[in-house]
């Protein structure tokens, strides 16, 4: 029996008794070929409930015994639409809007269902969604792109000025500084598409910002700061240092996942500014500005900064530190009974690669390694998969990441003793999930 550590602490309607906590087993396998042979023999001895991998015999399955319609007469002919669809049995896979957020006049966030995503590609019609002030389908042609400031020439450019330019290609996440935020309060929500769903990886294709702005003969001495405008009427306006620029990271973006951006994501043009914040990357981008100091907008002065203890304001903390979650199992799925499961999640940090996943099943007293798979790339999304047997008992796992500059992903009780409660931005926390005897699964915080 494991001792958990401190105190647990709950959404109202997630309460997790002493009880449950008590009875958490830790799991110690050996190795990885040790621990999957033991896994399935583990599996094979419950036989007698459904809980081994797979059926042990096809015998009266008639799914297995008869040939489906599908088998014997003549499929359809090629897709119509000619953009193709998801089939009609998946109609469950949805960005869907939080039960637990304030609506105003129209919905402004939608969340990507992490749960049933695979690899580390969002598809773009999942791709999560922040509007400040609505979407917006803009016609290309009209569409203008200006660089102004400390440069020699102010430019204009049309879409077709811009495709013209050499292009670059790269995978990279994008998570809006406020997920997560709802668990710095304690309000547990339901599923890992509220609690993490801000959160959608891509690949962007467009121009170096840089190579736009030396295009315009800019002042690389005195400019030290871009502002980014967007073209919508939410007044999207941020600051972004030239040393993220400089680095030929930041990217001013007309392709996601091999075709134009989509309208909700800024077609037809966005900026991608890779490890920071979502806020950041704007869309509908129309100008960028050279200037020699921050610009501190609307929004950098009023959102997006943190409330520290002291009552001072964290600014200016756009890089999303290094983070990772569990998404199966994950709160409000339930496990079908004992035996194997594959435990799957995404890690990522915006100050580079991802390093290492550790997965721990007893509310992290103990912890194994999982399996990054790859590509493992800076600034992206990673896939960690880790095999474990379920034993039936109340378990709580947990993630937690190291990137390559050695950032470990903290607790929430280590965060909140640096950054108090009274956050709404930039939670990294390690996330729990706490298994249920029933196979239910809940969100609940370990602090
Ligand atoms: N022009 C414009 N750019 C914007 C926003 C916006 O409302 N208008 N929202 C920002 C915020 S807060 C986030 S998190 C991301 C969301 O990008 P997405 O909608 O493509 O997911 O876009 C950013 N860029
Ligand atoms: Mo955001």
């Amino acid at each position: 029996m494991n001792k958990l550590p401190g105190q647990i602490l709950k959404a109202p309607e997630h309460f997790l008794s002493q009880q449950d906590i008590q009875t958490v087993k830790m799991q110690t396998p050996q190795g990885r070929r040790d621990f999957l042979s033991r896994a399935f023999a583990a599996a094979a001895g419950i036989t007698a409930t459904a809980t081994a991998v797979a059926q042990a015999s096809p015998e009266g399955d008639p799914n297995i015994l008869n040939l489906p319609a599908h088998a014997t007469g003549l499929g359809q002919g090629v897709a119509s639409p000619a953009y193709g669809n998801p089939s009609k049995f998946e109609v469950n896979l949805q960005r869907r809007q939080s039960p637990g957020l304030t609506q105003t006049t129209q919905a402004s966030v939608s969340f990507a269902p992490l749960q049933s995503l695979f690899g580390i590609v969002t598809p773009s019609g999942l791709h999560f969604e922040r509007h400040h002030q609505g979407w917006w389908d803009i016609d290309p042609t009209k569409h203008r792109f200006m660089v102004n400031g400390l440069v020699k020439t102010p430019k204009v450019f049309t879409m077709d000025d811009l495709m013209r330019l050499p292009s670059v290609s790269r995978f990279h996440f994008i998570e809006c500084g406020a997920n997560s935020g709802m668990e710095w309060g304690n309000v547990a929500v339901p599923t890992v598409q509220y609690s993490h769903g801000m959160l959608s990886c891509s690949e962007f294709t467009g121009v170096p910002l840089i190579t736009l702005l030396e295009h315009c003969g800019a002042d690389l001495k005195a400019g030290q700061f871009v502002l980014a405008e967007g073209g919508d009427g939410s007044s999207m306006t941020r600051t972004i240092p030239m040393s993220l620029i400089k680095s030929g990271e930041v990217m001013v973006a007309y392709g996601q996942n091999g075709e134009m951006l989509r309208p909700e994501n800024g077609y037809p043009l966005r900026l991608v500014v890779p490890g920071v914040q979502g806020v950041s990357w704007v869309k509908y981008l129309r100008r960028i500005e050279l200037g020699d100091k921050p610009y501190g907008t609307k929004d950098e002065a009023i959102h997006y900064i943190d409330l520290l203890p002291d009552g001072t304001h964290r600014q200016y903390s756009g890089i999303q530190e290094c983070k990772s979650v569990v998404t199966t199992p994950s709160g409000g799925q339930s496990l079908m009974g004992k035996g194997f499961y594959n435990i799957t999640g995404l890690a990522w940090s915006g100050r580079g690669a991802i390093k290492k996943v550790d997965v721990s099943f007893d509310g992290g007293v103990n912890w194994k390694p999982a399996r990054l798979e790859s590509p493992v790339l800076s600034k992206c999304l990673t896939r960690f998969n880790m095999d474990w047997v379920w034993d039936g008992k109340p378990s709580i796992i947990q993630s937690r990441a190291t990137d390559d500059t050695g950032f470990v992903q903290p607790s929430i009780k280590q965060l909140r003793e640096v950054r108090g409660t009274r956050s709404i931005y930039h939670n990294n926390a390690i996330q729990s999930w706490l298994v249920q005897e029933s196979g239910e699964v809940k969100n609940v915080q370990v602090a």
